[in-house]
C-alpha cells in the first residue's frame, strides 16, 4: 500500500523519467531507434528500476496512467530531437497487458501522437506474446486499430512466452525482439545460436524485422551479422541513458 501510494504521488509529482537505450542497424552501424525505459526518481532513494514498481503499478491500474505519461514523454522527446535536427530515431515503448485490459491505449497512442506532432512511424510499441493469448480477439482488434494509425509494433522478449506461433500469423507486427537469454551466450553455446539463427529465418521469411536484445561482446555483434539480424540493443554500444546523454551520443555517431 505504501508503495502504491508512493507511486501515485510520484506521478503526480514528476519523479518519473525515462532513459533510452540506443538501438543500432548492424548492416550500416547507424543509430535508427531508441528503447524508452522507465525509471523512478525517488528523493532521497535516487533511481528506482521498473522491475521493482512495475507489478504494483500493474496490479494497482496505476499502470495506466504512467503508461499515458510514458507514451505521452517519449513522444514528446523524440519529436523536441527530430526538432533539433539530431539524426531520425524511432522510440519504442513498452506496453503492459494491463494497458490493452484496463486502459484505452489506441486513445493513449492517438492523444500522444497529436499533442506532440510526433509522426506516428516514429513511433514502434513493444508488447509481449503473453498479451497476445489473452482475450485474443479484443486484442487483436486494438491491434487492428494501432496499426491503422501508422506506428510500428514489436513483440518483447520474443521466444520466452508461448511455444505458438500462429499469432504472428494473425497479428501484424513489424518486428521481433529476440530475449536476451537466447543472446547471452550466443557465441559459446551453440544451442542458443541455433535458436537465434532460427528466429532470425523464421523472421525474414515472415517479412518481420529482427533486433537482438543484450548485446555485449563484438562476437555477438558479428555473429548475428552473419546471422542476417537486422538491429541490436546492448552495452556494447550504450545502456540506457538520461535524455540529455542520449542525444550527445547520437550526435556524436553522425
Ligand atoms: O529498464 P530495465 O532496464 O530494468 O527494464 C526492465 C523491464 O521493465 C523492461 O524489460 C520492461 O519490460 C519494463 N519496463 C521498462 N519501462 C517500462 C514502461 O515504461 N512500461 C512498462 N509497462 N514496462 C516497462
Ligand atoms: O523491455 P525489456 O525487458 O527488454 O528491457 C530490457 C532490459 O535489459 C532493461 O532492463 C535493460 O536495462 C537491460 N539491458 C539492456 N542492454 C543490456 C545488456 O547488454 N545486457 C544486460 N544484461 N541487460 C541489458
Ligand atoms: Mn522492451
Ligand atoms: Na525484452
Amino acid at each position: 500500500l505504501a508503495l502504491r501510494n508512493g507511486l501515485r504521488r510520484a506521478l503526480d509529482a514528476g519523479e518519473f523519467e525515462l532513459h533510452y537505450q540506443p538501438q543500432v542497424e548492424l548492416a550500416s552501424g547507424r543509430v535508427i531507434g531508441a528503447e524508452a525505459l522507465l525509471r523512478w526518481n525517488a528523493p532521497g532513494e535516487g533511481l528506482i528500476m521498473p522491475g521493482r514498481f512495475i507489478p504494483v503499478a500493474e496490479e494497482s491500474g496505476l499502470i495506466v496512467p504512467i503508461g499515458e505519461w510514458v507514451l505521452m514523454e517519449a513522444c514528446r522527446q523524440a519529436r523536441a530531437w527530430q526538432q533539433a535536427g539530431l539524426a531520425e530515431v524511432c522510440v519504442a515503448v513498452n506496453l503492459s497487458a494491463v494497458q490493452f485490459r484496463r486502459g484505452n491505449v489506441e486513445q493513449s497512442v492517438l492523444r500522444a501522437l497529436e499533442a506532440t506532432g510526433l509522426p506516428p512511424h516514429a513511433l514502434e510499441l513493444e508488447l509481449t506474446e503473453s498479451l497476445m493469448i489473452q482475450n485474443v480477439e479484443q486484442v487483436l482488434a486494438t491491434v487492428r486499430r494501432l496499426k491503422l494509425l501508422g506506428v510500428k509494433l514489436s513483440i518483447d522478449d520474443f521466444g520466452t512466452g508461448y511455444s505458438s506461433l500462429s499469432y504472428l500469423k494473425r497479428f501484424d507486427v513489424d518486428k521481433l525482439k529476440i530475449d536476451q537469454s537466447f543472446v547471452r551466450d550466443l557465441a559459446s553455446d551453440p544451442d542458443d545460436a541455433a535458436i537465434v539463427r532460427a528466429i532470425v529465418q523464421m523472421a525474414r521469411s515472415l517479412n518481420l524485422k529482427t533486433i537482438a536484445e543484450g548485446v555485449e561482446t563484438e562476437d555477438m555483434r558479428h555473429m548475428l551479422r552473419v546471422f542476417q539480424c537486422d538491429e541490436a540493443q546492448g552495452y556494447l554500444f550504450a545502456r540506457p541513458l538520461p535524455a540529455d546523454e542520449f542525444a550527445r551520443f547520437l550526435s556524436a555517431q553522425q
